[in-house]
């Protein structure tokens, strides 16, 4: 049995905040590549040291703690959305790093941790783990950028000199990754742990609408080509013809705008807008995919526009291991008796990529209100460490 200690859990949980800690509550600012996504990775790499693990960065900034010989593999990411919680991505790391520490003491079995860098996608989606597990080659990655144009190749040459080579995935046995659910079902139902099913897949992509910029007071309504009036009108119709095509757990969102010039009395010459979608089936990932495009191309026509569409950036719809699977479910019945569930995951997780490598599953708490990606998010300490515990149960059931 792996005994894990909940104070120092927790303590490290809070340390790790402290690196970008921002707005009310237990905001946190530290996206990828950030000065404090980096002091935290440098911290991180002490306490794996500390742990008896090896730490070992490589060229894209995934931070392991390596175990001697071959080991299961514990991890998140500690890199935040450009207005994150405390919790997403850190407390799988953070649970990972007791586990391993924990299994230290206890003799076995091997277990190392892994912090994946742009899980949130600053560059894309799920950079860190996409490259290391084949999934996104490393010179695509490289010409990705950011939403100031900076690109992924720019970032990770600030950790070059420090980096290592990519780590053999052959040296571990599998992964486990333990997260928030950022969905409300736990928390309504009051149940303390989720095994995860499976893990929907997404699209990604930008849209660009160009138009002709003008003056808001002498343009007259009828001679204007309004990028903004084309995205509204494609939102709006949009949502209506994608009616027939999704089911209840279909999402899609547009989460990001940016009008040319941006001015009160300008009429907005271009439209730049992140188009995202998400769904377990591929099929219908597709379907989507074809509305999208033609509603898009649609509008333009109507209104004067021209509209271009920018690299579709995607995961596929992904099973999590059914032994890896067990092993959770054996655990949290033994942790929290009959206050658990089986359950999809609709957020997305570098367990996706990392199970074309190895066998892959994750674990689930709950978040509080159904929270997250907003500084508000949070999680009962109790059910942070009965995760914990789940976990250590499932590290132990499932061996080296
Ligand atoms: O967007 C996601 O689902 C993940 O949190 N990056
Ligand atoms: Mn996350
Ligand atoms: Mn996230």
């Amino acid at each position: 049995m792996i005994a894990v200690n909940p104070e120092r859990f927790l303590a490290d949980l809070h340390r790790l905040r402290e690196f970008g800690a921002a707005g009310v509550g237990k905001g946190v600012v530290r996206p990828a590549y950030s000065e404090a996504d980096i002091a935290a990775r440098d911290w991180l790499a002490g306490r794996m040291r500390e742990a008896g693990l090896v730490p070992h960065l490589d060229p894209v900034g995934n931070l392991f703690g390596l175990a001697e010989g071959r080991s299961i593999l514990l991890g998140s990411h500690s890199d935040s959305q450009p207005e994150g919680g405390w919790l997403d991505g850190a407390l799988g790391v953070i649970a990972a790093l007791e586990v391993a520490r924990a299994s230290v003491e206890a003799g076995g079995p091997p277990v190392s941790v892994v912090s994946f860098q742009d899980e949130e996608g600053r560059f894309g989606v799920t950079t860190g783990s996409a490259i290391w597990s084949g999934n996104l080659s490393l010179d695509d990655a490289d010409r990705q950028t950011d939403r100031e144009g900076v690109r992924f190749a720019e970032a990770r040459a600030g950790i070059a000199e420090r980096a290592g080579e990519f780590v053999d995935p052959g040296r571990f046995t599998g992964f486990v990754e333990m997260h928030i659910e950022q969905g409300p079902w736990l928390y309504e139902a009051g149940e303390a742990a989720g095994v995860v099913t499976d893990i929907v897949g997404i699209r990604d992509m930008r849209i660009t609408y160009d138009g002709e910029q003008n003056h808001a007071g002498t343009t007259p309504m009828h001679r204007r080509r309004d990028a903004f009036q084309g995205l509204a009108r494609f939102n709006a119709l949009l949502n209506d013809r994608l009616r027939n095509v999704v089911t209840p757990q279909t999402v899609w969102t547009i989460g990001h705008v940016r009008l040319h010039p941006d001015a009160h009395s300008i009429v907005p010459g271009r439209a730049v807008f992140s188009m995202q979608w998400r769904d377990g089936d591929a099929d219908r990932l597709r379907r989507m995919e074809e509305i999208i495009r033609a509603t898009a191309a649609e509008v333009a026509q109507e209104a004067g526009l021209s509209v271009s569409f920018g690299d579709m950036l995607g995961l596929e719809p992904m099973p999590m291991d059914e032994t890896l699977r067990d092993a959770l479910c054996d655990s949290a019945e033994a942790v929290a008796p009959g206050r658990w569930r089986r359950m999809q995951s609709g957020a997305l997780h570098d367990a996706t990529n990392v199970a074309r490598l190895m066998p892959a599953a994750m674990l689930f708490v709950p978040s509080i209100d159904g929270i997250s990606h907003a500084f508000a998010e949070d999680t009962a300490e109790a059910d942070l460490v009965t995760g914990l515990e789940v976990l250590a149960g499932a590290v132990g059931r499932a061996g080296g």
